[in-house]
């Protein structure tokens, strides 16, 4: 399926009400955090965020997500402020609870997967990315389709129905299931090559630069590769993972590997989808790991981070913790972090700061393996 990502329209016109549920054992601060990471993943899918509220409830209604008593007042919102799409910031809603709410509520009605789907599908560049985003999406598709002919019954498209896998939205389980296999085979040849170009570098010294999306990931490797990868102050701007070769001293040469952000409640399907890409963080001989030392909830996002990684085979392996975007931080900030991991390196891959540093405890990995 030849399905180009730049012929996607955009959804200006997808006017969005976010919604923030938070139970009343949750703290409130996360929960807002959260919220603000959803504001930007909605707006990075392009759809335009009219309103938000946050809710607190005693718990999930297993019907109606938010109980039967909130359905009239956002039902008002939606009619008042002409919204096409209702947004939770929720990574587990049912496909039933979604068929009641949108029956009720005439609007689409989507969770944070689905934006997250929704940016990976249309940011996805390589022929082998295309393919583990289409193989996400149809992952995340079957269960919510009814019966083993039912399609996929949803309200108009947008957010969640664009990308790779759109042509298959309108099409039946069995003929689902099939192109799964069809996108499983065509992976594996791609796997297959990762090895063989692995297999190559088998002798060569690498390192995995990874992060938090939007931490500088792909500009510290520009910087230090002299190179011109994607950057944008968007979520997940690199989907694919890119191997650059840097000179940390004249006669040392190091590998670099760029990687794919991680957020907090990454679907677990673009995990499994992704899971070639992320073997190139256990091939490395070392990891970079990149912080952004502005982020609100620093601490949470290394959490993330170092979740993901330990669901990975890095075991022994170094890790540089490379606090980036110093220079937009405040001092105060930047001697708490010193303190609390001292051992890391406070940067700025924009100015060009720490770097020697980073060269430094590469060359001593490279001197001691
Ligand atoms: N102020 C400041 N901004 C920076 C610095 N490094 C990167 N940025 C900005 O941060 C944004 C994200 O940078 P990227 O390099 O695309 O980040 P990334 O980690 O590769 O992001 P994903 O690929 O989306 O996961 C861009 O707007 C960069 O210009 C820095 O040292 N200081
Ligand atoms: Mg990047």
């Amino acid at each position: 399926m030849d399905a180009s990502v730049n012929r996607i329209a955009s959804s200006k016109d997808e006017r969005a009400l976010l919604i923030s549920l938070y139970i009343k054992s949750e703290s409130r601060e996360k929960a807002d955090y959260s919220l603000e990471e959803l504001k930007l993943l909605v707006e990075t899918a392009g759809a335009v965020i009219v309103d938000s509220m946050t809710i607190k409830r005693d718990a999930i209604d297993p019907a109606y997500i938010f109980g039967t008593g909130y359905i009239e007042i956002v039902k008002q919102i939606i009619e008042e402020k002409e919204l096409k799409l209702i947004v939770f910031d929720l990574t587990n809603i049912k496909p039933s609870q979604i068929r009641n709410l949108e029956e009720k509520l005439k609007c689409r009605v989507i969770g944070r997967n689905e934006v997250i789907l929704d940016i990976f599908a249309r940011r996805a560049r390589s022929a082998e990315s295309k393919i583990q985003v289409e193989l996400a999406q149809l992952k995340y598709i079957l269960p919510r389709l009814k019966g083993l002919g039912g399609v996929l019954s949803r309200l108009g498209g947008g957010i969640g129905t664009r990308g790779p896998g759109e042509a298959m939205l309108e099409t039946d389980k069995r003929h689902i299931l099939r192109r799964i296999d069809v996108l499983k085979e065509k992976l594996k040849k791609y796997e297959e090559h990762r090895r063989r170009t692995r297999s190559a570098r088998n002798n060569k010294f690498i390192g995995a630069v990874v992060g938090y999306t939007n931490a500088g990931k792909s500009t510290l490797i520009n910087l230090l590769a002299k190179d011109d990868l994607f950057v944008e102050n968007r979520l997940f701007a690199t989907l694919d993972s890119y191997t650059r070769s840097v000179y940390i001293t004249p006669e040392i040469g190091v590998l670099l590997t760029d990687t794919v952000g991680f957020i907090q409640n990454l679907p677990a399907n673009l995990i499994e989808s992704f899971r070639s890409t992320l073997e190139d963080i256990e091939n490395s001989d070392f990891i970079i790991h990149v912080v952004d030392i502005n982020a609100p909830d620093l601490e949470s996002n290394i959490r993330t981070v170092e979740n993901e990684l330990n669901q990975l085979k890095i075991e022994g392996k170094p890790v540089i913790l490379f606090f980036n975007k110093s220079d937009a931080a405040p001092e105060k900030i930047i001697n708490l972090v010193k303190t609390r991991y001292p051992e890391s390196i406070a940067g700025s891959a924009k100015l060009s700061a720490g770097i020697d540093e980073l060269k430094q405890k590469m060359s001593d990995f490279y001197k001691s393996k």
